[in-house]
């Protein structure tokens, strides 16, 4: 994956928050595509993607895999005790750059991705009744900013504040390709996903059905 296909801008940046910008169309279909193949793979292994449980004894509705480090409610390892005991895949450097072209196409700033160095993906698959309650990604040790990047089916994204669960929050709409940064003033606000619009995505990206989301995250841990 080069990202040669990467940075079209379809719609621009819109702010939706100060720090949180949403990019429609970030990603054009082949840079999509590669994303998918890619994906599959890491979803096989060396830890197999699954529905995370959580402590209560729920399980979540969407299947992750995770990169680097891996995410159990609510920490990181190294090594996915909760699923197969392996250690989760690399982080590759290539992920590492499009993660900081993601942040220069969303703050429109040159600079904005000098120094960032995310060492964690969780990379959510969504069927046609998957969700994600509202929640805030707190558990990494940073305040280095969220990238978001989605495929497949759209989705309906709520976006909110850093003190609650509820209002105000802003409803935006996630289609294939789209960026999402959230930093800054917005990087511990809460959001979610309430909803996915089944059969709105585009089978050449290669996922006919479901919608992936990769979240590129800085942990703040050592080693
Ligand atoms: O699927 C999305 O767009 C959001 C994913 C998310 O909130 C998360 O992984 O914490």
């Amino acid at each position: 994956m080069d990202g040669s296909a990467v940075g079209s801008t379809a719609g621009g940046p819109v702010v939706v928050a100060p720090g949180a910008v949403h990019v429609p169309g970030w990603l054009g279909v082949g840079a999509q595509r590669r994303l998918v193949e890619v994906c599959r793979r890491w979803a096989v292994g060396p830890v197999p993607i699954r529905h995370t449980r959580l402590p209560r004894g729920g399980v979540m509705s969407v299947r992750t895999v995770c990169l680097g480090w891996h995410w159990q409610p609510y920490r990181y390892t190294r090594t996915a005790d909760d699923v197969n005991g392996a250690r989760v895949a690399p982080f590759p450097e290539w992920l590492v750059r499009l993660g900081r072209r993601a942040l220069v196409a969303a703050y429109r700033d040159p600079a904005a991705g000098d120094g960032y160095r995310p060492d964690t993906a969780l990379i959510n698959f969504y069927d046609d009744r998957a969700r994600m309650g509202m929640h805030q990604d707190k558990d990494e040790r940073s305040g280095a900013p969220v990238v978001s990047l989605s495929v497949g089916d759209s989705c309906v994204f709520r976006f909110g504040n850093t003190e609650s669960r509820g209002r105000p929050y802003t409803d935006v709409e996630l289609a294939s390709g789209d960026l999402f940064v959230f930093g800054g003033p917005a990087r511990f606000a809460y959001h979610g996903v309430p909803r996915v619009l089944p059969g709105s995505g585009n089978p050449a990206t290669g996922l006919a059905r479901g919608r992936l989301n990769i979240t590129l995250r800085v942990t703040g841990l050592p080693g």
